[in-house]
Formats: structure tokens, C-alpha cells, sequence
């Protein structure tokens, strides 16, 4: 009988994180080399699981801690940390966060847990979700949690032959070059760019992979205002 059994450490912090609209994006248990696991304060992590969202899952429950918090400088990655500490705590592990220095490297994390890769844009794409998921954190444990890791996943950019995310930028930020921060950045404060800072971006919202997953309005615009101010 199910109820004869405590949920697994992976299901139990699926449920924990549930009602603020994150979920787990899979974990590993790190290689004998240690090559992914970090060193912090002098110990070598076992494993990860990393925390994060799709769509718009996180935006009524982060508003609301928000609508709270109004003085906070970094409100979405301050609710983050209120949030995965105390689940962390709960499951004997660390809370990391993606834009504390030194960075962590989250997105190779990201292929080798959920088994994606990087879209032209230098985001993961999900074969689901499309770019419109990202990481709110990583638990870090000092023992092996078995999380069934995902292996390879759809790549959705294989199959699209015209990459419209390439060529929606208005100032062809993104090339085989790589990514023009500058330039991108250049455009949202010269008074030309709204139309991405209301909107969102526009080479992101090209990509016709999880269409309707893309964020809510608010959503998009919080995100990029956040970008352009750096
Ligand atoms: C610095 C940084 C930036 C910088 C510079 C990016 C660059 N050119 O390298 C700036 C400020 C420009 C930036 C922008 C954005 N970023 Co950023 N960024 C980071 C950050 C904090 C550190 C990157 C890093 O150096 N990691 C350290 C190395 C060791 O880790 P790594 O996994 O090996 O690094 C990989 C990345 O550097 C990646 N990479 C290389 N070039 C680019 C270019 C871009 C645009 C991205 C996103 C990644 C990327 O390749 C590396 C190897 O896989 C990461 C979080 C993190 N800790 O990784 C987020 C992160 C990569 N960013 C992310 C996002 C979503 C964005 C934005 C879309 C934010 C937004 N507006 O919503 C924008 C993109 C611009 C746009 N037009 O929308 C997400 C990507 C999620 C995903 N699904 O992959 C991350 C993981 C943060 C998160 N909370 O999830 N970002």
C-alpha cells in the first residue's frame, strides 16, 4: 500500500517546494572528480538538486511576498533565498543561488540534471517549456541523493530550420559570435528599445518552442528591467 511508505527525499522536496510554484530540475550525484561540485567552505558537495520554474508558476506567489518586501533591492532573488534556506534547512542541505559570486556554473548543471543543452541564444531550451524556465537555486547535499537524473532530452533547435531567434533582434545582438551584451543593453537605454522592455525580449519570444509557457506580461517586464539595469 502506498501510505506504507515515506515519499522518497526527491518527492518530499518536490512537495516542499510546491506551493511556491518552483519544482526540482533534477540533481546528480557528483563525479569522483568533483569537477561540477563546488568547494565551499572547504567541503566538496555529494550531490545537487536544482530548484527552479517554468512559465509563470513562481510570478502570484512571488508578488505576493513582493507586495511585503517593497524596500528589497533584489526582490526575486531575495524570495528565492527566503525560501530555498528554509528548505534546505529542512533537508540537512545548502542553499546556492545563481547570481551569487563566485557564479556557480548552474547551466551545466542544468544539461547534465535535465539532460538539455543551449539554444542560439545562450539559454537552455526545454523540449516543453522552450526558454521559458529558468533557476531559482540548487540544494547542495553532503550525502548521495538519488534523483533519477533525466539522460538526453529533444533538442528543439535540431529540428528548426529558420531559428527565427536569431534574426528578431533589432540590433542583431545575438550571432554566431556569441551574445552582444553591450549592444542589447545599448538599445534598451537609447529610448528605442520599449518594445522589448514592455514586451520582453524579442529574440527570445521568436522561438516558437513552449509558445504558451511564455511569461506574463508583468513577468517579461520585470525580468527585463531588472537586465537593463544590470
Ligand atoms: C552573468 C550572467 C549573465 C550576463 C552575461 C551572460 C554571458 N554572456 O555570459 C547577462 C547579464 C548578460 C545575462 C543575461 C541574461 N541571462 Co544570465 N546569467 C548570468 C549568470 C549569473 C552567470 C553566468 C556564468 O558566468 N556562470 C558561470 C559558469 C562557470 O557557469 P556555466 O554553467 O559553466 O556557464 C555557462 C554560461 O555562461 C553559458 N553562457 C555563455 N554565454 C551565454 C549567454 C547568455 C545570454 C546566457 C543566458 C548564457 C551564456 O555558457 C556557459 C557554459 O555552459 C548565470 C547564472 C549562473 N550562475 O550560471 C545566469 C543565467 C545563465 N542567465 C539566465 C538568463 C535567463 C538570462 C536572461 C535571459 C535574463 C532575462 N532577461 O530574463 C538574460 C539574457 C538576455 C536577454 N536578452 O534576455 C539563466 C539561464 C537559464 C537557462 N534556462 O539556461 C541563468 C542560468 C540564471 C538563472 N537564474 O537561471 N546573464
Amino acid at each position: 500500500m502506498r501510505g506504507d511508505f515515506a515519499a522518497s527525499i526527491p518527492d518530499q522536496i518536490a512537495a516542499a517546494l510546491e506551493p511556491y510554484g518552483l519544482v526540482p530540475r533534477g540533481g546528480f550525484v557528483f563525479d569522483e572528480e568533483n569537477a561540477l561540485s563546488p568547494l565551499i567552505q572547504g567541503t566538496h558537495f555529494r550531490s545537487v538538486v536544482l530548484v527552479g520554474y517554468f512559465g509563470s508558476a513562481i510570478w502570484p506567489h512571488f508578488t505576493r511576498w513582493w507586495q511585503d518586501h517593497r524596500d528589497s533591492q533584489d526582490p526575486l532573488d531575495q524570495w528565492s533565498k527566503d525560501v530555498l534556506t528554509a528548505v534546505a534547512t529542512r533537508f540537512g542541505a545548502i542553499a546556492v543561488f545563481p547570481s551569487d559570486r563566485p557564479y556557480l556554473p548552474f547551466q551545466q548543471w542544468g544539461m547534465r540534471a535535465e539532460g538539455l543543452r543551449p539554444s542560439p541564444l545562450g539559454i537552455l531550451i526545454h523540449p516543453q517549456y522552450g526558454l521559458w524556465q529558468a533557476f531559482r537555486g540548487a540544494l547542495l547535499f553532503d550525502r548521495a541523493i538519488d534523483f533519477a537524473s533525466g539522460g538526453p532530452q529533444r533538442h528543439p533547435c535540431d529540428d528548426c530550420q529558420d531559428k527565427p531567434c536569431l534574426s528578431a533582434c533589432p540590433v542583431n545582438a545575438f550571432s554566431d559570435g556569441g551574445y552582444d551584451v553591450v549592444r542589447c543593453r545599448s538599445h534598451l537605454a537609447s529610448g528605442e528599445g520599449n518594445e522589448c522592455l514592455s514586451g520582453g525580449c524579442l529574440a527570445r519570444r521568436a522561438c516558437p518552442a513552449g509558445h504558451e509557457y511564455a511569461y506574463s506580461a508583468p513577468q517579461m517586464r520585470f525580468h527585463m528591467k531588472a537586465f537593463a539595469r544590470g
